[in-house]
């Protein structure tokens, strides 16, 4: 299928896309669907992965890392966030009323409040707990898709074409702290491109910021690949580089600017969904992994 408006996004976030859907079809522009999609996956505290409720660094902080990219090929990100609900407007605000493009840590907070944020304590007694539970072995090691790997990644298209697209994340359970992954940086976890279209991405943030993905995939749809094959290319990469990829999920989603949509994984597991004429659907990705 293809056309638009439409959105698409990494994982099963039904509530996302309907609203991210509701804003495109009131005639809304890409970037406001975007951030408003993102905000519902955010302040839901059932999500381990994506603001409240995120699973914790190890030390027991919630750091979150969310950028944003519009038509124009603006781009504003934060990483390294605390206590503040909703990361994707904060970058969204770096994007449109600073200079800068990233803000990280102490200093995005502060702008954050500057800007009428509010303070949230965003460990809920949930996360709270897993993190405990895991404190007592203290082991370290990626956990494929789910509960480790629901960043929300995604891709609109507005009754214009025009494309924007946006990432945001608790980044990996259990992280060390200070880590940044994937999620907040342009090219890697998230690239748009208004002439070409959209990428996004879920996983372990090392290995796409190591290929670049996001860009590499709309750099191949630039090239006449479709966005099915451009994903598959963009696994491949990482395939190929490196041995171990049966011990970590990366899922991609694509779109072009006909609104035709690709997915693609390393394992089985990964989900999409997809708002697009008039339905909102999930989908398992197809994997390289068999
Ligand atoms: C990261 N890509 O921080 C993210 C992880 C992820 O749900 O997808 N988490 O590496």
């Amino acid at each position: 299928t293809s056309g638009f408006p439409m959105v698409i996004a990494t994982w099963n976030v039904n509530d996302s896309t309907a609203e991210a859907w509701r804003v495109l079809k009131e005639g809304g522009t890409s970037i406001d669907a975007i951030e408003k999609g993102c905000m519902i996956e955010e302040a839901n505290a059932e999500g381990q992965s994506v603001g409240l409720g995120g699973l914790p660094d190890r030390d027991g902080n919630v750091t979150l890392d969310a950028c944003i990219m519009n038509k124009e090929g603006d781009y504003g990100a934060v990483v390294y966030l605390q206590n503040i609900m909703h990361p994707i407007s904060v970058a969204r605000k770096v994007m449109e009323d600073t200079p800068h493009v990233i803000l990280a840590g102490k200093g995005a907070e502060q702008f954050a409040y500057s800007e009428g944020f509010k303070k949230v304590d965003l460990l809920t007694e949930k996360s709270k707990k897993a993190w405990e539970a895991w404190k007592k072995t203290s082991q370290y090691k990626p956990i494929i898709n789910i509960e480790n790997h629901d960043t929300i990644g995604m891709l609109a298209i507005d009754e214009n074409g025009d494309i924007s697209g946006g990432c945001t994340t608790s980044g990996l359970a259990y992280k060390m702290a200070g880590r940044v992954g994937d999620s907040p940086i342009i090219g890697s976890g998230l690239f748009i491109d208004n002439e070409i279209g959209g990428a996004t991405a879920t996983g372990l943030g090392e290995e796409v910021l190591k290929t670049v993905g996001s860009f590499l995939i709309v750099e191949l749809m630039r090239q006449g690949k479709t966005p099915q094959q451009a994903c598959e290319e963009a696994i491949g990469r990482i395939i190929k580089k490196t041995p171990n990829f049966k011990d970590f999920q990366v899922g991609y989603i694509a779109v072009n600017k006909k609104g035709e949509t690709g997915y693609y994984a390393i394992h089985d597991g990964f989900w999409v969904t997809k708002y697009q004429n008039d339905k909102n659907e999930n989908f398992a990705s197809d994997f390289y992994d068999k």
